[in-house]
Parts: C-alpha cells; sequence; structure tokens
C-alpha cells in the first residue's frame, strides 16, 4: 500500500473513534446533534419521544461501524456463510438490546440523566416490531443473537411488512379485536434503506425455449429492496446483518397503458407491487389470499438467492462450489420455493446443467419443521403454482419425476409408497407439497426438540426416513441476553454476584454455579426479594392496563403463547372455574388456609379462528365474575392482559412463579417461553410434551419434582381419543361436569360463546382430551398449591431449576447447527486485519 493510502486510513480511523468515544460528554454531543441536525428539533426543546430517536440513532452509528467492518472482514476472509430464510422475525425492541450487547447500557442512561431524560422513560418509546407471529419467528430472533454473539457469519432474510402482526384489543365484553399495526408511523431508526441493493422480481408470464434451455419471460416484474438493520453480538465486535426485503415497482414503465391515455391505471398497478410487503400472514387461518402469500414467499426467496449468489461470484468460481461457501436454512416450509428458484437461477441464469445444479441444491439447503399439525404444512394448487411461477412448476415435475423413479426402481409395484412420497399430491385439485419439496431438496431436515424430531421422522415423513433422509434433532433455545439480563435485572444481579462472575450471560452453563448456595439462606431471601420486586412491577402494569388490582404476595400462574386449541388455555380456565367453585363452598376459616393466585393469560387469536376468540372471551367472562366477587377477594383473580408481544413478555416472565404448559401430548413441537420462564425463576405445570420433557431431565435429580406433570402421554394419545368418542358420554369428574353447566348456563359469556364451548367440551367432540386430562391436571394443581406453602423449599426448588438450565440457551442450538448441519466456523473480527484496498 501507498504510503498516502496508510495515512488516509488512520486519519479516517481516528476520526471515527472520536466521534463514537464512550464517555458522557461524547454521547451527549452525539445525541444532542442528532436532535439538532438529523431531527430538525431544537436542542431546547424536545420530548421522549425525540431522545429515543436521537438516542437509537447515535447508538446505531456505533453499531453500523462494527457492522462495516465485520462484513468486509467475512469477505476478506472469504468465510462460508449461513443464509436464514424466515417470514417472521419477532425481534421485540432494539435499543436496551443493543446497549446491553454493546455494553454501553449505563454510559448512556448516565448521558441522558445529564440531559434531563429518564433511560427507562425513553426506552419505552419504542415501537415493537411485531414482524412474527409466534414461537417460530420469535426463535429466528434469538437465534440472531445467538450468533452475533458466537461470531458465526451469518445474515438473517426476511420481509419488511409494513404491518405486523395485528395489534390486539378487548371490547368491553372481553372479545378479541384486531386492529391494523402500522408500526412504521414514526419511522424506525434501527433500519437502513438500501436504494443500492435492489433486484427484480418476475411473476406469471410464460417460459420460452432457447435451445439451449428455458427462459422464463413477460408477467409482472416488482422491484425488492434492501432494509437492512444490524445485529450486534453481546461482548463482540462481530455485528450482523438483518435484511429485510420490502417491494416496490419496478423501474421500467408499462408505456403501452400511458400511450393508451390510462395513466391513473398504469399508477395504480404500479400501486399493486407494494402490496406483496404489506401485511404479515396470521399462521393459523387456512383460507384466503392465498396467491399474495405465495408472492411473498417467492419475493424475498428470490431477492435473497440473487444477493446471495452476487456475494459468492465476488471471487471467481465454479458454482458447483456454492456449498463450500453458502448454507441456506428454511425456517419451516415458508421459504421451500427457494430450491426451485435455485436450481432456476443456477440452470437458467448461470447455465449450470441438471444434474450439476440439484446436487449443489441439495448440498446446500436445510429445513427445520416447527410442527406437526397437518393444517401448517403448506401445499399450494398446480394450478396457481403454473400461472404464478411457470417456470417452477416446470422445475418441479421434473424434480418429482426424478425421485419418483428412483424410489419406483426399488419399490417395484408399490404405488402407495410413490402417492405418499410425491411432491405433487393427487387430487381436486392437485396440489404442490411444499414439505415433500423441502424434505427432498435438503440435505437434513430437523425438528426443535427431542420428542418433535421423534414425530418428524415417524409421523410427518416416515417413508423419507427409511430411505435414509437425514432428520435431526436441534432442540430450541433462547437467548440469555434478552430474557434474564434484560428482562430481569434483579435476578442477574444475583446470579452474577454469588457465582462471582457476569459470563454466564454469554455461557449460561455457568449458572449451575448457584446450585452449591440453594442452602445459603441470604441466597434465598435475595432471590425471593428479586422476585418479589418483580411481580409488583407487573402487578403495576396490570392495574394500569386492565385496571385490576391483584397482590403480589399471590401465586403468579401464567399462560402466554398463541391461543390455541391445541395449548389448552380452556383447560386452565376450566381449572381456575373449578377453583373458583371450591371457594365458594369453603368457610372463611377454610379459605384463609387457601393459597391466593393470580392467573394471567395473554395471546391473539387468528383473526380468522372462531374457536380460539371464544376462548378469549370465555377467560374474560370468567374474570368478571371471580374478580368482582366480595367472597373471593385476592384469593383468586383472572386476568387477561391485551397485545401479548416481546416487550410484554419481558416484564410477564420474570414475575411467574408457575407457567401453564399444557398442550395434549404430542402436539407442541417445543414451545420456548417454558425455558424462558424457568430460566427466570419459576416452576412449570406441564404435560410432557415438547421441550417440557427435557426441561425437566435437566432440572430434576432424584426424585425432587420441580415440575408438575400432568396428563396423557404421547403414545396414549389415539387410543384415549377413540375411547372418548365411543365411550361413556357423560363426564365423569365432578368439578367439570359443574363448571361446564355453568358455562352452559351463560354464567360468564353469551349462548354465542358458550355453545361452541360447551360442545367442545362433549366427550365424542374433544379432539385436544381437556376432559380426559382434567382430572390429573386438577391433582398436578393441588400439588402446586401445597407446595408454594412451602416457601423455602420452593425457593430451592426455583434456584436448581434456574441453576440446571444451561442446556436451552440459544448458544448451544446454534452451537449444534453450525457444527452438524451448516458446516460454519466462527469468524471474530480481528483489529487491524482488513486491508480496505486503495478506492
Ligand atoms: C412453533 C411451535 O408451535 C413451538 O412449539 C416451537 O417452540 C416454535 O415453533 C419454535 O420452534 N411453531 C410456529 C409455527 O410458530 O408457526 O408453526
Amino acid at each position: 500500500y501507498s504510503e498516502e493510502h496508510a495515512r488516509r486510513n488512520s486519519l479516517l480511523a481516528s476520526l471515527m473513534s472520536q466521534y463514537l468515544a464512550r464517555d458522557v460528554p461524547a454521547i451527549q454531543r452525539q445525541i444532542v446533534g442528532h436532535v439538532e441536525y438529523t431531527l430538525a428539533r431544537t436542542r431546547y426543546n424536545f420530548d421522549d419521544f425525540g431522545a429515543y430517536q436521537a438516542t437509537a440513532l447515535s447508538v446505531r452509528d456505533r453499531l453500523i461501524e462494527s457492522w462495516n467492518d465485520t462484513q468486509q472482514f467475512f469477505t476478506e476472509r472469504d468465510v462460508k456463510r449461513v443464509y436464514y430464510l424466515s417470514l417472521e422475525f419477532l425481534m421485540g425492541r432494539y435499543l436496551t438490546n443493543a446497549l446491553m450487547n454493546v455494553g454501553i447500557n449505563s454510559q448512556f442512561a448516565e448521558a441522558l440523566q445529564g440531559i434531563g431524560y429518564d433511560m427507562e422513560r425513553v426506552a419505552d418509546q419504542e415501537r415493537d416490531p411485531g414482524l412474527g407471529n409466534g414461537g417460530l419467528g420469535r426463535l429466528a430472533a434469538c437465534f440472531m443473537d445467538s450468533l452475533a454473539t458466537l461470531n458465526y457469519p451469518a445474515w438473517g432474510y426476511g420481509i419488511r411488512y409494513k404491518y405486523g402482526m395485528f395489534f390486539q384489543k378487548l371490547d368491553p365484553e372481553g372479545h378479541q379485536l384486531e386492529m391494523p399495526d402500522y408500526w412504521l408511523t414514526h419511522g424506525n431508526p434501527w433500519e437502513i434503506e438500501r436504494l443500492d441493493v435492489t433486484y427484480p422480481i418476475r411473476f406469471y408470464g410464460h417460459v420460452e425455449s432457447t435451445g439451449e434451455g428455458f427462459k422464463w419471460v413477460g408477467g409482472e416484474v416488482v422491484r425488492a429492496v434492501a432494509y437492512d438493520s444490524p445485529i450486534p453480538g453481546y461482548d463482540t465486535y462481530n455485528t450482523l446483518n438483518l435484511r429485510l426485503w420490502s417491494a416496490q415497482p419496478a423501474k421500467e414503465f408499462d408505456l403501452g397503458s400511458f400511450s393508451r391515455g390510462d395513466y391513473y391505471g398504469a399508477v395504480a398497478t404500479k400501486e399493486e407491487s407494494e402490496k406483496i410487503s404489506s401485511v404479515l400472514y396470521p399462521n393459523d387461518s387456512t383460507d384466503g389470499g392465498k396467491e399474495l402469500r405465495l408472492k411473498q414467499q417467492f419475493f424475498f426467496v428470490s431477492a435473497t438467492l440473487q444477493d446471495a449468489l452476487r456475494r459468492f461470484l465476488k471471487h471467481d468460481r465454479p458454482l458447483t462450489e456454492l456449498p463450500t461457501k453458502v448454507a441456506i436454512q428454511l425456517n419451516d416450509t415458508h421459504p421451500t420455493i427457494g430450491i426451485v428458484e435455485l436450481m432456476r437461477q443456477l440452470m437458467d441464469v448461470h447455465g449450470l446443467g441438471w444434474t450439476a445444479s440439484w446436487e449443489t441444491v441439495r448440498k446446500v439447503f436445510s429445513y427445520t419443521n416447527h410442527t406437526v399439525l397437518p393444517e401448517a404444512l403448506e401445499k399450494w394448487s398446480v394450478g396457481l403454482m403454473e400461472k404464478l411461477l411457470p417456470r417452477h412448476m416446470q422445475i418441479i415435475y421434473e424434480i418429482n419425476r426424478r425421485h419418483l423413479a428412483t424410489i419406483a426402481s426399488k419399490y417395484p409395484g408399490d404405488g402407495a409408497k410413490l402417492q405418499r412420497m410425491s411432491i405433487i399430491e393427487d387430487g381436486y385439485p392437485k396440489m404442490v407439497r411444499m414439505a415433500n419439496l423441502a424434505v427432498v431438496g435438503s440435505h437434513t431436515v430437523n425438528g426443535v426438540a427431542a420428542i418433535h424430531s421423534g414425530l418428524v421422522a415417524t409421523r410427518l415423513f416416515p417413508d423419507f426416513a427409511a430411505e435414509g433422509y437425514r432428520i435431526l434433532n436441534m432442540t430450541n433455545g433462547v437467548t440469555p441476553r434478552r430474557w434474564v439480563q434484560q428482562a430481569n435485572p434483579a435476578l442477574s444481579d444475583i446470579i452474577s454476584r454469588w457465582i462471582e462472575t457476569d459470563e454466564w450471560v454469554s455461557n449460561f452453563e455457568l449458572a449451575r454455579g448457584l446450585e452449591s448456595y440453594v442452602n445459603n439462606a441470604d441466597m434465598q431471601r435475595e432471590f425471593a426479594e428479586a422476585k418479589k420486586a418483580n411481580k409488583e412491577r407487573l402487578a403495576a402494569v396490570i392495574k394500569s392496563t386492565c385496571g385490576i388490582e391483584v397482590s403480589p404476595d399471590a401465586l403468579f400462574d401464567i399462560q402466554i403463547k398463541r391461543i390455541h386449541e391445541y395449548k389448552r388455555q380452556l383447560l386452565n380456565i376450566l381449572g381456575v372455574i373449578a377453583r373458583y367453585n371450591s371457594l365458594k363452598r369453603m368457610s372463611p376459616e377454610e379459605r384463609a388456609k387457601q393459597v391466593p393466585r393470580v392467573v394471567i393469560f395473554g395471546g391473539k387469536a387468528a383473526a380468522a379462528y372462531t374457536q380460539a376468540k371464544h376462548i378469549i372471551r370465555l377467560i374474560n367472562g370468567v374474570g368478571k365474575v371471580v374478580n368482582n366477587d366480595g367472597d373471593i377477594g385476592d384469593l383468586l383473580k383472572v386476568v387477561f392482559m391485551a397485545n401479548y408481544c416481546v416487550s410484554l413478555a419481558e416484564v410477564i416472565i420474570p414475575a411467574n412463579d408457575i407457567s401453564e404448559h399444557i398442550s395434549t401430548a404430542g402436539m407442541e413441537a417445543s414451545g420456548t417461553s417454558n425455558m424462558k420462564f424457568v430460566m427466570n425463576g419459576g416452576l412449570i405445570i406441564g404435560t410432557m410434551d415438547g421441550a417440557n420433557i427435557e426441561i425437566r431431565e435437566e432440572t430434576e435429580k432424584d426424585g425432587e419434582e420441580h415440575m408438575f406433570v400432568f396428563g396423557l402421554l404421547t403414545p396414549e394419545v389415539d387410543g384415549a381419543r377413540e375411547a372418548l368418542k365411543f365411550g361413556e358420554q357423560k363426564i365423569g369428574d365432578k368439578r367439570l361436569a359443574e363448571a361446564v353447566k355453568q358455562i352452559s348456563s351463560n354464567m360468564f359469556c353469551g349462548p354465542e360463546t358458550s355453545g361452541p364451548i360447551a360442545s367442545a367440551l362433549q366427550p365424542y367432540n374433544d379432539y385436544y382430551l381437556v376432559t380426559r386430562d382434567f382430572p390429573s391436571y386438577m391433582d398436578a394443581q393441588d400439588r402446586v398449591d401445597a407446595s408454594y406453602k412451602d416457601q423455602t423449599e420452593w425457593i430451592k426448588k426455583c434456584i436448581l431449576s434456574v441453576a440446571r438450565m444451561g442446556k436451552f440457551s440459544s448458544d448451544r442450538t446454534i452451537r449444534e447447527y453450525a457444527e452438524k448441519i451448516w458446516e460454519i466456523e466462527q469468524a471474530p473480527f480481528m483489529p487491524g486485519s482488513i486491508s480496505y484496498k486503495d478506492p
């Protein structure tokens, strides 16, 4: 390098470090500078929201530098990258997370304090970007945090929806109302619009044979524009990128319609293209808007693959080497069309032959399944696919032809097997099975907890498993940064002091050190005080948002998750009704001996999921009766917290004594809030389902009861359903019979709700086995009450559980994916290692 080049680089570096100094006055200069020059508000007068924007921009400045350096570093090292493709990223708020990961939280708090602002109130101004439905989207967010923290070369790719998950309100009767969530109203300081990173995306049109191959032409073209958000890791310089695509009209105008004088028509067509990235689809409604959803999937996948190939081709090398530099993870079947799109790009754009393309594709892709519910395994009609993506439909037919030929030669005459394994499902209409396509086009398939991965192999894809398709388990995890360090400062402080290090934040196995102090009275007292403070914090939020007064001395019993019949919020509320009835019958002396409870619900029902909405209405109806009953007082309260979202979870979870994970066995793939709750010092009441099983394995030693387990086991479920359907049709349990009778008599809500609920509780209708598991659920609740009475023993159980949750850090999960599926290596940034070539 020239001397001039070196001089210039070192000047640039020092300018940057002056601008980004970490001392309080430098931070204040930066914040006030953004107020005045970026926001164009006067520095003498700005509100909390202005302070939030300026603070966010100041933090973002810092991330951009490390982010640019990280990308440059990865490029110069030519590392293998993983691309995490997901239609959902439920990131939660950025500000606190970024400050804590970068380690400048206290400096920023002091800086704000000095100019008259309170950090907590400032942070509270941030809108929660709800770009996900639930578990799968939040998992993607935890994964981004772990990938960055562990210095893996990774990118997240998804869609920048204008409207995220709907905003949930309750009407005065307790029905769910859905409001559009236009989360960008006040802008998003964390994203950077990349007008220089755009790709054309085609839809419709037709296929032409060119003699040398095929070409997809005509139709409509829209433009995908990148919006990037930096993802800082904890205690590392590495900063990753989450790239979300937004749809815009393509540049070329349709001159035809202009010359016909149809100016407004032409503009309207352009507007249409923006709809592609308008709205996040709810995951559990099946009908409507199908075409737009498939468009979304293809749109983001095609843009992502064009982007990844461009990056790969910066180095001059054959595309068959792609698998040595690129791994692509499909988060559920949603991005599966990517398998076909990569085939198309390799063959039709880059001229690779079929065999080389297919081998390459299969080495690049892997697929995660997140649910065994059959309605979630996507299918698209062949007709729609042919119309929207004609070239892709051709390729799918060819993939299927070759795939079935292999099977047929091995099992001659076994038509049933061919039917089961086919990517195309016969019928009217014929359908493309995206899950089978994902399996056939991937080198590895994984489930998200041990029991679930077993079911993926034995129930979803048994024929594929028998053919040696690789099906692994990758038990989910959650990031201890957001879910313990940030959400629960009181507990974090206790852990750090007792184990004498804060390294547990990036190595949660170290929390095991708490075990040796479990009998220490000071430790127990501190633990109890922290819990009490967290419960007070939640009680204040309940008071202000729901207007209900709850006592922080009561046992806090929490169920927060999407409202779904298999998750059985109905079982929980039936238990509440039974508890209420039993309290009502007690004498005042007896009542005084009971453990007071606050039962807290949160979660959204898909707008089209009627039964789930009835359940919400019932919960609120029960709440109204119970909360206003003078006999009951603090002994029982029922609270439904509206608009459950990541930031609300951060307040709710640390306050749990008990959390409910009570799905019908075999139906909850993993669950991840179960992990968060236990890490925050609470115990679980649950079925032997999903990750509950592994949590129990880790936290219970030698006959301890740290999890209140009840209910049928997975292998018993089918038989029990049959038995209910054809057996005794009266509800046997007296408490349950009474509750159902009360519901039917419209004691809690009108007939439009109580009718469908009571009907679902007829044994012959009871697909989710609520009535079957009810008695053992009540027994487990009795054990909870009995245990809670001995507070010292209870706290000991909680401490031991926290200490034993190391396995459930998403850091462990990501390491497993990196080693067993992606084959990527950690690449921590090394200062002074990048050359920044002469411009
Ligand atoms: C969820 C599963 O229901 C949940 O058990 C699991 O923990 C989570 O994925 C992450 O793996 N599934 C979805 C979905 O969110 O949309 O299918």
